[in-house]
């Protein structure tokens, strides 16, 4: 092994791009992505990871400020208290001592994959095992203001971009007669599933007759009805549904997903790195995953292509089995801040130059603010 960059610097870098629509949950709606970038330095090759935390503290008690705030006065320090020079195989040890923070921890041990990575002149797929070299794509659809008309108008176009499955959001309210429009009008082949962000009370008699009848739509899965911690309500209605239950709110860790699977609560997992705390947890659960013989797919956040880039080299290892939130570029922005991420033939092409094999684009990051943190 060739010894570990040295860390030069560390900057983060905060750049605003407006969505190409609104994107409303049953958390609320996202007009922006406030995108929060780490930069590492190192004498041979700069990395660069991003956080996937929202703005306000509504999908999990993650948020942008905080990220910036125990990115600058914790992690990294943490991670350069035994010197300069550090591995990316080092960085989840160093960071231990500070509890939670995933979105922010793994921004950091990206970026220094993406340093270390280069440095070699490997690519993060390939070192993390890929078996596809590209990786076939869903998309995520809102809560829309239009109400069914539009929500039909959306689906019908991304599925002529070619989109292999459709994910709407659903919140009491909008559940039943938005998914039976869709089921109506595109039929049983369409590959269909929904995304509740734990909107649904389990002791809510309505909520459970909404979601019974979400089950009977033919979905090929329900993610995260019920609050986070409610593993025993999710495990009691996947027992009832013949629908799967997939958990993303709940799965923090290799352990939780373990657990979460042998007690029933989650037939299938979404993976988002920045959720679980970076690369290194993301393979752990990967493991997990492949041993149970449990389907995954990779989630996303709305990612720039610096996110996204890392999404996919994850969604080309073997254990992914079904269409991520791995959505084209144009998805989200009108530029994205690297060269855009394409779907061709409903997928897109996993990077193969050395490192994320993307960077930012330096005209997209003229108007953004930086901050040396080290
Ligand atoms: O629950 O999967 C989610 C976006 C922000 C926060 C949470 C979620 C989402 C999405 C969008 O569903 C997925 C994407 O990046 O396309
Ligand atoms: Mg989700």
């Amino acid at each position: 092994m060739s010894s570990p960059p040295k860390i030069e610097s560390v900057e983060l870098v905060r750049v605003r791009l407006p969505l190409v629509r609104p994107f409303r949950t049953s958390f609320g709606v996202q007009h922006e992505r406030d995108a929060l970038l780490v930069r590492v330095g190192t004498p041979d090759a700069e990395g660069w990871g991003e956080c996937v935390t929202t703005a306000a503290p509504v999908y999990s008690p993650e948020y942008t400020d905080g990220a910036v705030q125990v990115l600058r006065d914790h992690l990294v320090p943490a991670m350069l208290a035994e010197g300069r020079a550090v591995s990316w195989a080092s960085v989840p040890r160093l960071l231990s001592a500070v509890r939670g923070h995933h979105m922010a921890r793994a921004a950091l041990e990206v970026a220094v994959a993406d340093a270390e990575l280069r440095t070699g002149g490997v690519g993060l797929a390939e070192r993390l095992g890929a078996v596809r070299d590209r990786v076939p794509a869903g998309v995520s659809v809102g809560i829309p203001d239009g109400g069914i008309p539009e929500l039909l108008e959306q689906v019908a176009s991304y599925l002529d971009e070619g989109y292999l499955r459709i994910k709407c959001k659903v919140t009491p309210g909008w559940d039943v007669e938005p998914l039976r429009a869709v089921r109506e009008r595109f039929g049983p082949g369409l590959s269909l599933q929904v995304d509740a962000n734990a909107a649904y009370d389990p002791r809510d008699p309505e909520h459970v007759r909404a979601l019974d009848a979400l089950d009977e739509l033919g979905l090929g899965l329900i993610e995260q009805p019920f609050a986070p911690t409610l593993i025993r309500d999710h495990a009691h209605h996947a027992r009832r549904w013949t629908t799967q239950v997939c958990l993303d709110e709940s799965l923090e860790d290799a352990l939780q997903v373990r657990d979460a699977i042998e007690s029933g609560a989650c037939g299938v997992v979404n993976l988002k790195l920045g959720r679980v705390g970076g690369l290194h947890e993301s393979l752990a659960i990967h493991r997990v995953c492949v041993e149970t013989e449990t389907p995954m797919w990779c989630g996303g956040m709305l990612e720039t292509g610096i996110g996204r880039a890392a999404n996919v080299a994850l969604a080309s290892l073997p254990g992914f089995t079904l269409p991520g939130d791995t959505s084209a570029s144009a998805r989200y922005f009108s530029e994205d801040l690297t060269d855009p991420f394409v779907l061709e033939d409903g997928h897109l092409r996993v990077p193969t130059g050395p490192g994320l094999g993307v960077a930012p684009r330096p005209d997209m990051l003229s108007g953004a603010d930086h901050e040396r943190v080290a």
